[in-house]
């Protein structure tokens, strides 16, 4: 399919700074809950499982010394946006008062990179890595911290919002918390605590309206370009039922994992029928008047979304029942749809549906897909790697783009595929691959995968056709094997 399109469109990739980088230490950063993490629950499943691999991250794809050799692959690529985020824990290491200049200046020579390589810089604050110096103050607990937050995106913003166009706050806030309070699979481990989930989620919210109001108050001042945007990613819909009488299960995931989100970002009120049904369960979250008016005042301005798969789901003999409200509804996968390796349903049109509804919604702002990959074991013959299943996956969801663009005029602005290099996956290690280029996490050498061709040629044909003949592509790919790329 062709993208019809008279708007620029982005072709960009996308990653995070725990997962790529490399670990403490590095550039005057110190550790976040990631690096804890991952050292205290360190475990390697059984080759070939599809368990949650744990390990160190302490090197994980070295992004911080490998930066400009990565740069150059994404512009040999031709890729025009490339995601990223800064850790928190390198700009302010130890305090909220002391700023790590060292730190400052690697992400200024990154969006330096990008910028003289004709990249966007699509830039987020805060995916998921907070500083142990803010979590041993409660992290997202504590009111506080969402002080913190706010000084960090000051200088965030005062240092790069000259240069950068993109700015997210958060990333996927309600998968953060998840991670933290009902699964147990994050520093502080909680589980199954929604009331807990629910008082961190308010003061996420709050830290990000706070952002937001730094960044518009900067930009009024021409500290930050008159010409930058924020906005903010969310995921976990789309939601379905698909099963018979099972509609309320529906709309109770839909409330908790979609609207508790989009909406206090977008709109800049929670939804009633939250706080409906936190009153019937007894949450108590400490909501002030000063926080409903900072959240109204202070909406994002562009819709970031990672899409990676729809959610079916069935009630459990809880629902209704107890506090436990992410304990109501349990998943499935019908039986009509593929999956990865991972189980992770694979479907291009429940995607579509969702941007329908966003721009239904949401009708003056812009979208971009912020993260959308395929996860893999990357299987090699004679050393190469012949992603197809990744380049059909890419190419489906490319053609649910150009649909929504095409066929629906939703203004969705660019689509970055999750991740550009092999990197730190949180659910399974690094046994799980996405990028477009492998890395050896031995010998941190990088070589390119068949489906970084794929992209390429997608990026460079004018018409941004995605259709592919995988006989070029191939030539292309076993070529540059030979020229040692
Ligand atoms: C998203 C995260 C990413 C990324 C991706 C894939 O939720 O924003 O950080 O990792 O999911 O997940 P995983 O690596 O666990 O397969």
């Amino acid at each position: 399919m062709k993208l019809n399109n008279t708007k620029p469109f982005y072709f960009g990739a996308a990653t995070s700074s725990f997962q790529v980088e490399g670990g403490a230490n590095l550039g005057g950063k110190t550790d976040s809950i990631w690096d804890e993490f991952t050292r205290r629950n360190y475990y390697i499943p059984q080759e070939g499982s599809t368990e949650r691999e744990i390990n160190y991250i302490d090197v994980s794809s070295d992004f911080y010394h490998n930066y400009k050799q990565d740069i150059a692959r994404m512009k040999e690529m031709g890729l025009t946006m490339f995601r990223f985020s800064i850790a928190w824990a390198r700009i302010f290491p130890k305090n909220e008062h002391d700023v790590n200049l060292e730190g400052v200046k690697f992400y200024h020579d990154v969006i330096d990179e990008l910028i003289k390589n004709g990249i966007e810089p699509l830039v987020t604050l805060f995916h998921w890595d907070v500083p142990v110096w803010v979590q041993c103050r409660n992290g997202f607990l504590n009111r506080e911290t969402t002080d913190l937050f706010e000084k960090y995106a000051q200088v965030v913003f005062r240092e790069y919002g000259q240069k950068v166009k993109y700015f997210l706050t958060f990333n996927e806030m309600v998968i953060f918390n998840k991670n933290q309070f009902i699964w147990g699979s994050l520093t502080p481990e909680y589980k199954n605590r929604s009331d807990l989930m629910a008082k961190s989620m308010h003061y996420c919210h709050v830290a990000c309206a706070k952002a937001v109001n730094v960044f518009k108050t900067l930009r009024s001042q021409g500290i930050v370009s008159k010409s930058s945007l924020i906005g903010i990613t969310h995921t976990d819909g789309p939601v379905f039922h698909g099963y018979e009488g099972d509609l309320e299960a529906q709309v109770h995931e839909n409330l908790i994992g979609n609207l508790a989100y989009f909406k206090p970002s977008f709109d800049g009120e929670y939804p009633n029928e939250l706080f409906k049904l936190w009153n019937k369960v007894g949450i108590d979250v400490d909501i002030r008047d000063e926080d409903l008016m900072l959240l109204k005042n202070n909406t994002h301005e562009f819709i970031g979304w990672n899409y990676y798969q729809p959610m079916f789901v069935k009630k459990t003999n809880k629902f209704g029942v107890s506090s436990d409200i992410f304990g109501w509804n349990e998943t499935k996968i019908p039986s009509e749809y593929k999956t990865t390796k991972w189980n992770w349903i694979i479907s291009p049109e429940l995607m579509v549906e969702s941007l329908r509804d966003f721009s239904k919604n949401y009708p003056h702002l812009p979208i971009i897909i912020t993260e959308n990959g395929y996860g893999d074991f990357d299987d090699e013959i004679d050393g190469k790697i012949y992603d197809v299943d990744r380049i059909n996956y890419i190419k489906d969801h490319l053609d649910g783009c150009y649909t929504a663009i095409n066929d629906y005029d939703i203004n969705l602005i660019g689509y970055n595929y999750w991740s550009f290099q092999d990197i730190f996956s949180p659910s399974a290690g690094y046994r799980k691959r996405y990028g477009f280029v492998k890395v050896d996490f031995d010998s941190l050498v990088r070589t390119n995968k068949l489906s970084y061709y794929y992209y390429q040629s997608v990026i460079n044909d004018p018409s941004h056709d995605s259709d592919y003949d995988i006989e070029t592509i191939k030539k292309n790919f076993e070529q540059s094997f030979k020229d040692g790329k």
